[in-house]
């Protein structure tokens, strides 16, 4: 059972000048000095008392944090320094040089196959954040032991600080765009948050704290640890500031003005009764990329290198590539990572310049057979020579749906190659591109066990009625997509049960590069029923029944919904 301290001495204990420096600047007027100081401090002492759980009744079950609970809040306000003194530093910079973000992406870069896959299915395009959070809960548990040994065993904390500090240096200076001085922000953090640490840990081993964490340093500790958790939130929140005052294309992106299209596609062609938008939302289209933040590349910053295996080496800025014909062109985006059913899927109308014109300025090679576009983030991409040169206008884009290109999507410049997976060939914030071959350059993902080659897959997904839905009997609606790129769709059939399959009518437009949509009225009878839909592609083929991952080179399977009708 522990009684209040009395606040009566507070104000007895010298601060600077014999009061304290936060009363000096705004202050009740017709108070003297020592009131004003003592009614800051019994305030600040009251909300310390609130926090760490000191209550006016006794109440045996709640008492002080020990001693040990303070140890371990030593450890994560020490972690939460570092990352915040990290992420402060960064700003400066370039933000993916913080501690966070370079083991973040480090981690993307390492994690195995299946664990991807499992992080896509399960959270999508919420990848990101769970992997951000993961790593808190990771960070914070560290820090808990971190924060128990520098009490234990002097000095042992510390290391263990200089231990994940290493590691983030390591992974700050090996990210594929890395400059020189990437290991700052990491180095400076740990320095912050080992001198915390050590600082904190003093007080509280001191003689004067006892084991049910009491005495005179228990509050040194408490206003320490609340100024240096203050700290570590301004740090991060500073550091998103600046990073956004230095770093942030948005305003540059809100200034890109569209270039008009030498060609026009009929946008009012389409069917408008639909199951899914036959154009996607840039807001909904879905997002797929290595990047835990989206690079920030302003337009002007921006420039393309064509080089490798040509006869003259070539670099075009925004305004240079600005000055070339601009064509618009509809075309399917779709990811090797799609389940069947799944919606790593969406259509767009991009605007951008021609590949083959860019590369034809270098002069690719005969001998040459793939070019390994980069990003400025230092993603690659494989794609066949081929793809980019003949008539199916892979294109070098700018624009998505009529608006510059969303950061997330790739601003100020991305790939877009139809009939290929997005890995193999939608380079986002691409700078660079190679001209090379297939037995002398791999990319990111077939350095990760994903095929070398990606053409898609002809695919069909049942989008109305939902999987388990509830249905009246009698007329359903059915409806969905169905993709052959660049192959275009022949035909959509739906079965009912084991019933014989039967032709959907397919809406339009009907396009080779773009999925095709499709509806079925079904007479629907009471029980519960499942639908399975098949694509048949332009050159005839039916669409795959056999059931087969997305890895390597994209799933195969039949789409099927359960329905009961009543
Ligand atoms: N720079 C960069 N570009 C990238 C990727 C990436 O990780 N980094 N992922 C690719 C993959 S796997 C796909 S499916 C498409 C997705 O494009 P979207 O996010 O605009 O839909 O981008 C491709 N371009
Ligand atoms: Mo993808």
């Amino acid at each position: 059972m522990r009684m209040r301290e009395p606040y009566d001495r507070a104000p007895t204990e010298p601060g600077p000048d014999g009061g304290v420096p936060w009363a000096a600047s705004s202050h009740p007027p017709g108070l003297e000095r020592d009131e004003r100081s003592f009614i800051t401090r019994a305030g600040v002492m009251w909300i310390l008392d609130q926090v760490t759980s000191v209550q006016d009744t006794p109440t045996p079950t709640r008492p002080h944090p020990s001693v040990t609970t303070l140890r371990a809040v030593n450890g994560i306000v020490a972690a939460g320094l570092t990352i915040g003194v990290g992420q402060l530093v960064a700003s400066v910079f370039d933000r993916a040089a913080s501690p966070l973000f370079a083991v973040g992406s480090a981690v993307i870069d390492l994690t195995p196959k299946p664990v991807r896959e499992f992080a896509i299915s399960t959270f999508g395009t919420g990848d990101k954040t769970a992997l951000l959070v993961g790593m808190g809960v990771i960070v914070a548990l560290l820090a808990v032991v971190a924060g128990l040994l520098e009490s234990a065993r002097r000095w042992w904390g510390s290391a263990l600080f200089a231990a994940f500090g290493a590691l983030g240096v390591a992974a700050a200076v090996t990210r594929p765009a890395a400059g020189a001085w990437w290991f700052l922000p990491t180095v400076l953090g740990v320095a912050a948050g080992i001198a915390f640490l050590r600082f904190m840990a003093v007080r509280l081993d001191s003689p004067t704290t006892d084991e049910a964490g009491t005495g005179p340093d228990r509050r040194t500790f408490l206003l320490g640890a609340s100024g240096a958790g203050a700290a570590a939130v301004v740090t991060g929140v500073a550091g998103s500031a600046l990073d956004h005052f230095f770093n942030d294309v948005s305003r540059d992106r809100s200034a890109f003005s569209v270039p008009r299209a030498v060609n026009t596609i009929d946008q009012s062609a389409g069917d408008d009764d639909g199951a899914t938008p036959f154009i996607t939302d840039n807001g909904d289209f879905y997002r797929i990329d290595t990047a835990l933040q989206p690079p920030q590349l302003t337009s002007g910053a921006w420039s393309l290198r064509i080089h490798g295996m040509v006869d003259r080496e070539v670099r075009i800025d925004m305004a240079a590539l600005r000055r070339m014909p601009a064509i618009e062109k509809m075309v399917t985006l779709t990811c090797v990572s799609n389940e069947v059913g799944g919606d790593l899927i969406g259509n767009a109308t991009w605007t951008g310049y021609r590949l083959r014109d860019l590369l034809a300025m270098a002069g690719a090679s005969d001998d040459a057979d793939m070019v390994l576009s980069t990003s400025s983030d230092g993603f690659t991409a494989g794609t066949p020579l081929e793809a980019l040169t003949d008539d199916r206008d892979s294109l070098l884009a700018v624009a998505m749906n009529g608006k510059p290109l969303p950061i997330e999507h790739g601003y100020p410049a991305r790939m877009v190659v139809p009939g290929l997976y997005g890995y193999v060939s939608a380079t986002k914030w691409v700078v660079s591109l190679e001209v090379t071959r297939f037995d002398r350059a791999k990319a990111y993902w077939s350095t990760r066990g994903w095929s070398e080659k990606g053409p898609i897959k002809t695919s069909s997904r049942i989008d109305v009625p939902r999987d388990s839905a509830t249905v009246n009997a009698g007329r359903v609606a059915v409806g969905g997509v169905a993709w052959a790129q660049p192959r275009g769709i022949n035909a959509v059939q739906v079965k009912v049960d084991d019933g014989p399959w039967q032709s959907a009518r397919l809406l339009a437009p009907d396009n080779i590069d773009t999925w095709r949509l499709w509806s079925w009225d079904w007479d629907a009878t009471s029980g519960d029923h499942t639908l399975t839909v098949r694509a048949i592609d332009g050159e005839g083929r039916q669409q795959s029944a056999v059931v087969s991952r997305p890895d390597p080179d994209g799933s195969t399977g039949l789409h099927t919904i359960d329905v009961s009708v009543s």
